[in-house]
């Protein structure tokens, strides 16, 4: 089965027209028009109807949008806008329980953001809600209320980090990594984007133009990788003709999973996802 990629998703503020037109130009896999943090109190009305004509335009991608939250005074009309106007999913800012993202009953897919020490310990629990297609990491709050220091390796997050993956991953369901927020650090950017491959999130956040290409070619699949997935296929292939149940490529030992896994490498490959 192939599974449309995440490999970059692009964080658009929902009151700036200009920002909002360019998206639909831009190579992100997803966009996410945001309601919430990046818009001040006083914005927020123009911005959800300005995010409502953008969503009649024609997208050559999935356009989520990022709800305010429960409890806020905008919560009922954004999630209303979001449903009448064509959302293709809704980003739900601070979940921390199950509970709440079940009682919605939106009937449209929820991406649930994971920024507090609460919804880390519960993200087996909401990833498990029917409807949530996937976590995202809110990394600036999170480090915040973890009263952690900055570190170039992200360590104080990592616990975090691949905790959210796991969650993810246990439900079927699709982990995004977090932003990186200084956007005129591409090496460091770039560093962190392998990181987050690494730790097993299908592709990360990204709130700049700039980030969308490094972002693809890190969660996405390179030449030399469809190359070698092809080769460990041929010699999978080769081995079953001779009736070998196990066998090994290039010195190591390969087993179905290896073998599925390559697959999967060329199937994106072939259908442009490099
Ligand atoms: O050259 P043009 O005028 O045509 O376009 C500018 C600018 O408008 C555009 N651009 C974007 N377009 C779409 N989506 C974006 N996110 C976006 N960011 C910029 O690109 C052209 C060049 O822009 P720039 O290099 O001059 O960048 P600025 O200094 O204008 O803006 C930098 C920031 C970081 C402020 C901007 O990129 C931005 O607002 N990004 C999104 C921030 C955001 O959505 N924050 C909330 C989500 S993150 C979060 O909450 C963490 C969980």
């Amino acid at each position: 089965m192939s599974v449309k990629p995440l490999r970059s998703v692009l964080y658009v503020p929902g009151d700036k027209p200009r920002a909002v037109e360019k998206a639909r130009t831009l190579g992100a896999d997803a966009v996410i028009l945001d309601l919430e943090d990046a818009v001040a109190p006083e914005a927020k009305d123009a911005a959800r109807e300005n995010v409502r004509a953008a969503l009649g335009w024609r997208w050559p991608r999935p356009v989520l949008v990022r709800v305010n939250g429960l409890g806020t005074p905008w919560e009922h009309a954004d999630r209303e806008m979001a449903l009448t106007a064509g959302a293709a999913g809704l980003v739900l800012p601070k979940v921390e329980d199950a509970r709440t993202v079940r009682d919605l009953h939106l009937g449209l897919p929820l991406w649930a953001m994971i920024e507090t020490p609460l919804g880390v310990l519960r993200a087996p629990e909401i990833a498990a809600v029917t409807g949530v297609a996937g976590l995202i990491v809110g990394a600036n709050d999170l480090a915040r209320a973890l009263r952690t220091r900055p570190h170039p390796d992200r360590l104080p997050l990592l616990h975090a980090l691949s905790a959210v993956v796991l969650a993810a991953r246990a439900h079927g369901k699709v982990p995004l990594d977090a932003v990186f927020n200084d956007v005129r650090d591409p090496e460091g950017f770039a560093r962190e984007c392998a990181q987050g491959r690494t730790l097993g999130f299908a592709g990360k956040t990204v709130i700049h133009p700039d980030q969308i290409a490094p972002a693809n070619l890190a969660f996405g699949v390179t030449g030399a990788e469809a190359e070698e997935a092809r080769a460990l296929l041929a010699a999978w292939e080769e081995a079953r003709q001779e009736g070998k149940s196990v066998t090994t490529f290039r010195g190591a030992l390969i087993e179905q999973m290896h073998v599925d896994e390559a697959r999967e490498r060329v199937e994106a490959w072939e259908a442009g996802r490099g």
